[in-house]
């Protein structure tokens, strides 16, 4: 099979298959996340949170591609950054927050694993490493399950520019594409690897174009424009379910902050390119097409935003008065004999 690299057409957001009420309701996730991600970064300044990667200029291609999937069936591996996936999957402001300030009742590890990471098995995400691209050959195992199940589930994986230079992103496509799995690859290419520039990490144009080697389809696609993502994820997932195979998608972002909070990209990035990317702020982007498109009023607008202000100084209250985990507590779901301890097993 031929491979095609389609640079997805530039679409306006009156042309998606996606309600106006809906576009709103996307919206509303991404200005939560990025208020929700701004005290994070400040509650670590004041020495509460210990380290955030944020997700500030990913949230359009986060939110758009989570409405293009069933997460009734489908499963989700991500990365550190899904900060607004993670939000549109059904979790709570207070359990990311609980995650960051590592108190007690932490979902996703006991709060003992760097922040967000862990399982989260209300909202089916799984146990992901902080070690980048290992994800990519679980999620190959995790569609190559379904697939041997008869089970219709789409598996879709997240992973960054930098973790497409790692040798388990070739291993997982390679055999995604062989087996035809119903599986998406999805990059948020933000054209950095912490201060590796995309072009020391490689000699083509474009991650998507890679897919020709696989046999399957690569994309690229704003990452910035909500109803371009959601369009190419749903033909993805179709193409998936389907029994077709694979898909890559290359959505292009922009990392607006730092790599992490103990990072600082004005040493590596120039005063231009700071300048630029700002221009592609994707709230910004949303906001300004709904409105010109009647969708959202400014009135409205403000709404939203002034309630997502109230969510998160909501949750932020509750999480900062919680209790740590006790320190008898101190080696639970750390080591298999404390765990069987815990459930009484000699
Ligand atoms: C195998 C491995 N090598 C190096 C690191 C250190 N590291 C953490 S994040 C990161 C950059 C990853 O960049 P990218 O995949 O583009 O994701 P982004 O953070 O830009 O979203 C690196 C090199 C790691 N965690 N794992
Ligand atoms: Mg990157």
């Amino acid at each position: 099979m031929a491979a095609t690299v389609n640079k997805s057409p530039k679409l306006t957001m009156a042309t998606g298959q996606l309600s106006g009420e809906r576009l709103v309701e996307l919206y509303r996730t991404m200005v939560l996340s990025r208020y929700l991600d701004e005290r994070v970064w400040l509650l670590n300044r004041q020495g509460k949170a210990a380290i955030a990667a944020s997700a500030q200029g990913h949230e359009a291609a986060q939110v758009a591609c989570i409405e293009a999937t069933d997460p009734s069936k489908d499963h989700y591996l991500t990365y550190y950054r899904q900060f607004t996936a993670m939000l549109a999957l059904g979790t709570e402001p207070e359990e990311m927050l609980r995650s960051f300030l590592a108190k007690d009742g932490e979902l996703m590890s006991a709060a003992r694993q760097f922040p967000l990471h862990g399982a989260h098995p209300r909202v089916d995400l799984f146990n992901f490493s902080n070690v980048i691209a290992t994800q990519l050959p679980q999620a190959a195992g995790v569609a190559l399950a379904d697939k041997l199940r008869g089970s219709d589930a789409v598996t879709i994986v997240y992973f960054g520019d930098g973790a497409a230079s790692q040798g388990d992103t070739h291993e997982a496509m390679n055999f995604a594409g062989i087996h035809k799995l119903p599986i998406v690859f999805f990059c948020e290419n933000n054209r950095y690897a912490i201060s590796v520039p995309l072009s020391m990490q490689m000699a083509v144009d474009s991650v998507a174009s890679r897919a020709v080697g696989y046999g399957f389809p690569g994309v690229q696609v704003d990452g910035t424009d909500v109803v371009a993502v959601y369009e190419v994820t749903r033909a993805a997932v179709s193409r998936a379910r389907a029994g077709k195979g694979p898909t890559l998608i290359e959505a292009s972002v922009e990392r607006l902050l730092p790599h992490t909070t103990d990072d600082d990209h004005t040493r590596y990035r120039s005063a231009e390119d700071i300048e630029q990317m700002s221009r592609r702020d994707p709230v910004k982007i949303t906001s300004e097409t709904l409105r010109r498109r009647g969708l959202l009023s400014e009135v409205e607008d403000e709404a939203i935003h002034a309630e997502a202000k109230r969510r998160v100084n909501t949750a932020t209250d509750t999480v900062d008065a919680e209790p740590y985990p006790g320190v008898e507590t101190m080696f639970d779901h750390v080591t298999s004999d404390s765990a069987r301890k815990r459930d009484g097993i000699s």
